[in-house]
């Protein structure tokens, strides 16, 4: 990516909306804001920065394109930390793109997709983490998602995060100080202490990875899918976590044969829920084809929960009991669910029990049971506990990684003092350390000479 000369794009969606916002950013901004700026009183350079300053935008020969109002930013405060400026004009599609193109032609070049933010970074701004949690909370879908990622800023993890990173380099700084001093009156890192220490951390790493179920959860959704054998029920509880008639729902076996998935809310977590074909043996063509693909779904290893559905008015047929053996191969987690309750129970829920311990029971036309289900999927993935403002859920795939890389060149630090090899451990935690302060795009290496001789004062 392109980090020089200055750059503009229209920050606001494409399409009509009352003003559009359209930022430019580098050290050509002051130039072409003279250009293309003519504010009601002064001239734009005497305007104050952080103030809306009102003024018409105007072409090469100084008649008006449009009129709106700029906000100056000075270089060193500003989001990207170069000079900026921000004009709002009036939101139609063509004003919006002669603006542009006014700004454009007056010396500045399109910024590239996520260069406002590249540069924030570049300049110190913002730190990965931070870019990554704006990246995620633009795609927020839920009000849960946008507490999680609004919090992740200066939340819980990252300052946990932090403290790890801080005791390890203390660990790090400890060993350093005394292999390269032994003739200072330095107490060594006993082989005990040190792994003990290093467990610790690992422990604490591993805490912070067990979120990550969690906070995909919230933010990305759980790949889930509703089974079960024809007319079992299946499209009625489909529609009654989306809130609409969605599926067709008919007393017909066989209704449903195209997958229908669907984003729906399960208290602070989302599913991304499919419907399916019911499963059974068929010789219709096209109903095949679908409980082929219904299949195919519930026993992919990308579905994480199946939602199983027996229908509790009926007697468990061969279907249902074939139904129940194959899913014991199924990867997801599978939720039992008998339904239809509001109906005499002819179903031999010992059976179910037998085979999965336990089940949920739920009725679509008297709601009975349904809440205490998605308390259930819910609990899943959170517990009631996790206050999503505290931003103490892992989120990003990028982050994970890197933490699982730190947890396990920690083991590898483990693994090398325990057989006898400590002068070794050294350059493990460095590269721990440096691999946990990726999370957030940190650098380490002069940081760890700094700790040393900030914490130490050796020889002196
Ligand atoms: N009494 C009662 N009837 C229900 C309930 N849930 C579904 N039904 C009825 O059961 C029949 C089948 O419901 P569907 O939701 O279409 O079942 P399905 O599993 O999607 O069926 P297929 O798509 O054909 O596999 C319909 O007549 C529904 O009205 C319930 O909780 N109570
Ligand atoms: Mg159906």
């Amino acid at each position: 990516m392109l980090l020089d000369g200055t750059i503009a794009a229209v920050s606001t969606p494409k399409g009509i909306g009352g003003i559009a916002v359209i930022r430019i950013s580098g050290e050509d901004t002051p130039r072409i804001l003279k250009k293309v700026f003519r504010p009601l009183k002064g001239d734009v350079a005497s305007c104050p920065v952080r103030f809306a300053v009102y003024g018409d935008i105007i072409d090469e020969n100084g008649h008006r394109i449009d009129s709106g109002l700029l906000v100056k930013f000075a270089y060193g405060k500003s989001f990207t930390g170069e000079e900026m400026a921000e004009i709002s004009c009036h939101g139609g599609v063509m004003v919006t793109a002669l603006v542009l193109k006014r700004v454009l032609s007056a010396g500045a070049r399109h910024a590239e997709p996520g260069e406002f933010s590249r540069r924030a970074f570049v300049n110190g701004k913002q730190n990965l983490a931070e870019a990554e949690a704006v990246a995620d909370l633009l795609e927020a879908k839920s009000e849960s998602a946008v507490i999680l990622l609004s919090n992740q800023k200066d939340g819980k993890l990252s300052k946990e995060i932090q403290e790890i990173a801080t005791r390890l380099l203390v660990l790090t700084a400890s060993l350093y100080a005394y292999i390269d001093y032994p003739d200072e009156d330095l107490q060594d890192v006993d082989d005990d202490t040190l792994v003990q220490k290093v467990r610790d951390e690992i422990s604490r790493i591993q805490e912070i990875l067990s979120t990550y179920r969690g906070g995909r959860a919230v933010t990305a959704g759980v790949p889930a899918v509703i089974a079960g054998t024809p007319n079992s029920g299946k499209s009625s509880l489909f529609n009654y976590l989306v809130g609409e008639e969605k599926a067709i729902v008919t007393e017909v076996a066989g209704t449903t044969r195209d997958l229908l998935e669907y984003t729906v809310k399960v208290g602070r977590v989302l599913l991304t829920l499919t419907d399916t074909a019911g499963l059974h043996k068929s010789d219709d063509l096209v109903e095949k084809i679908g409980i082929a693909k219904a299949e195919e779904k519930v026993f992919s290893s990308e579905t994480q929960l199946i939602l199983a559905l027996f229908d509790s008015s009926r007697r468990f047929e061969k279907n249902e009991l074939e139904l129940m053996e194959k899913l014991r191969t199924a990867p997801g987690k599978v939720m039992p669910i008998l339904t239809k309750t509001d109906q005499p129970c002819l179903a031999d829920t010992e059976e179910l029990k037998r085979r999965f311990c336990s089940y949920e029971m739920i009725s679509v036309i008297t709601g009975d049971g349904i809440q205490a289900l998605k308390n259930k999927i819910e609990a899943l993935y959170l517990s009631s506990d996790i206050r999503l403002e505290d931003g103490g859920l892992l989120v990003n795939a990028r982050q994970f990684s890197c933490l699982e890389k730190t947890r396990d060149l920690l083991l590898d630090v483990v693994h090398t003092v325990l057989s006898g090899g400590k002068e070794l451990s050294g350059i493990l935690l460095e590269q721990a350390i440096a691999t946990l302060q990726e999370t957030d795009g940190r650098q380490v290496g002069e940081q760890i000479v700094q700790n040393i001789f900030s914490r130490f004062c050796v020889g002196k």
